[in-house]
Parts: structure tokens; sequence; C-alpha cells
């Protein structure tokens, strides 16, 4: 069984980060294990949330870890709470990372334009730093304009997409897949550049006109326990589109959704069923 490392927040109410991860991968059939940064009340969407920052545990639990000799195929990087956190996340990186080691980095840290309420634009370019080395980088457009200087737009047009994934290319990751990117009205997906040989691909599928917290989280989950299937990234892409869309659309004909996440515990059937058909 393949295992993975997922270093992100505890939102014990939300819907988000490791509440996503941990069963998302889990049914996937990935070993997960995980490595929580804060324990918060509910993810930073809602008023009054309390946190419980667990900086000070990180590297002594990965050292626990060192001694049992215990190894990733894959390290997966979401929510990290401070500019101190990412830090030892690099360190962890030099600590499990070996040849056959995927890493994939969410660099979450904005949407719409806006960082969320707990960062800074020091953090945004340290969050650049810690996508430099990884196998897979998945930031939507904020995130992108961010970590490289670029001038959020709500319109684009495929060039700017385009100038933008050829930006991150100077990060050093070695593949970006930009999220929420609509290449034609009505539309709504992903493209994505292999750094390596400067070949682009998308996948886009229909919009659905709703916006949910933890959706890039779901969709990140899917996308690497997809690869750690054995799919290409390409098709793992897709896998996760479709599904987070699908997810999506069976959220909002449920009239009793919560307002703060998808309902993705109804979906995940679904999911492996998707996985089964196309193996
Ligand atoms: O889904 C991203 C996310 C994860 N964790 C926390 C968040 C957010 C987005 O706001 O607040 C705590």
């Amino acid at each position: 069984m393949k295992r993975i490392l997922t270093i992100q927040d505890i939102s014990c109410l939300g819907k988000c980060s490791i509440t996503i991860a941990l069963p998302v991968l889990s049914a996937m059939g990935a070993e997960t294990v995980i490595l929580p940064t804060a324990v918060l009340s509910t993810h930073t969407m809602f008023k009054n949330f309390t946190v419980r920052d667990l900086t000070d545990q990180l590297l002594p639990i990965a050292e626990h870890w060192k001694s049992e000799n215990v190894r990733f195929d894959a390290i997966y990087t979401g929510y990290l709470g401070s500019a101190e956190e990412i830090e030892i996340a690099k360190r962890i990186f030099e600590m499990f990372r070996t040849e056959d080691t995927l890493l994939f980095i969410d660099p979450v840290m904005g949407d719409n334009g806006k960082l969320y309420p707990a960062f800074d634009q020091a953090y945004a370019a340290l969050n650049a730093g810690l996508c430099a080395g990884a196998d897979i980088i998945v930031p939507n457009i904020t995130e992108a304009c961010l970590m490289t200087g670029t001038e959020y737009r709500e319109t684009y047009d495929r060039e700017y997409i385009v100038s933008l994934l050829e930006k991150l290319s100077a990060l050093g990751a070695a593949v970006s897949v930009l999220t929420g990117v609509s290449l034609a009205p009505g539309k709504t997906g992903v493209m994505g550049c292999d750094h390596r040989n400067g070949t682009f691909f998308e996948y886009q599928n229909g919009r659905v006109d709703a916006v949910y917290h933890g959706t890039g989280d779901l969709f990140s989950s899917v996308c690497v326990g997809a690869v750690l299937r054995g799919r290409t990234l390409e098709e793992a892409v897709k896998i996760a589109a479709d599904y987070t869309a699908h997810t999506i659309r069976v959220t909002l004909n449920n009239p009793a959704k919560p307002w703060y996440g998808v309902d993705f515990e109804k979906t995940l059937p679904d999911l492996l069923d998707a996985l089964r058909t196309a193996e």
C-alpha cells in the first residue's frame, strides 16, 4: 500500500484540509499519515474561530517517525499556518524525501485575488520558495499571482494563463497545475505545464455557479491520490476536476446543505467507481 504524509491544519468543523485529505486519500486506498500544523475550531471563514498552534510538535513528531524508519511514497502539503511552519515543512522534506517520493504542494493562501486572513505578502514569498523543489504544484490563479508578483485579473484570456504558467516555471517545480481556470464562457478547469519539456495541458468541464470552501483541498487530495494509484498527472487532473464538479452539483441539490463545505461524503462511492472503471 502506498503511504502518503499530508501536512496541513485540522479545522475540526468545516470540511477542509485534513478533514478532507484523510478520508479521501484513505478511501482511495492510500495509508494516510497526518501531520497537523494547528487545531482550529473551524476554518477561517467562520467568525471567532479558536486556534491552537502545533508548530513546536512538528519536528519532534517527524523525528520520531525517522527513528522508526518510516518512509513515504508521497508528501502532500496544504494550508500551513505560518512562515515558521513553511521552514519546518522544508526540513521535513529533507528528512523524508528520496528519489521516489512524490512531492505535491498546494500553496494554500488565498482566493479571489485576496490572501486568507492569516497571511501577508512575505508569507506568499516563502510559499514560492517551498514550491521550488516540488514535483507538482497546484496553485489557484490568486496564489500563482501572489507567488510570481503578477496582477490578479477577474477576467483574462488564454495568453494571461500561459504567461502565468511560464512565470511559475521560474519557481523551480517540475510541473505546475493552475486551478480554477476558465478558458471559455460557462467552463472551468485547469491548465498545467510540464516545465521539464515546456508542454502545456488543459482540462475544462461545465462551470457550476457556486463557490464552496474546501473544494481546492478536495481537488488536490483526489489528484495526488490518483497519481499514487498510478494514473498519469493528466488523467489524475481530469478525475479530480470531474469529481469536484460532481460533488458541488450534488451538494447544491441538497436542501439541507451546510454553507461551509461540500457533501463529499455522499460522492466518495462515485469517485471509487470512476477510478475502478478507468483501471
Ligand atoms: O481550504 C483551505 C483552508 C484550510 N485550512 C484553513 C482555512 C482554509 C481556507 O480558508 O482557513 C484553516
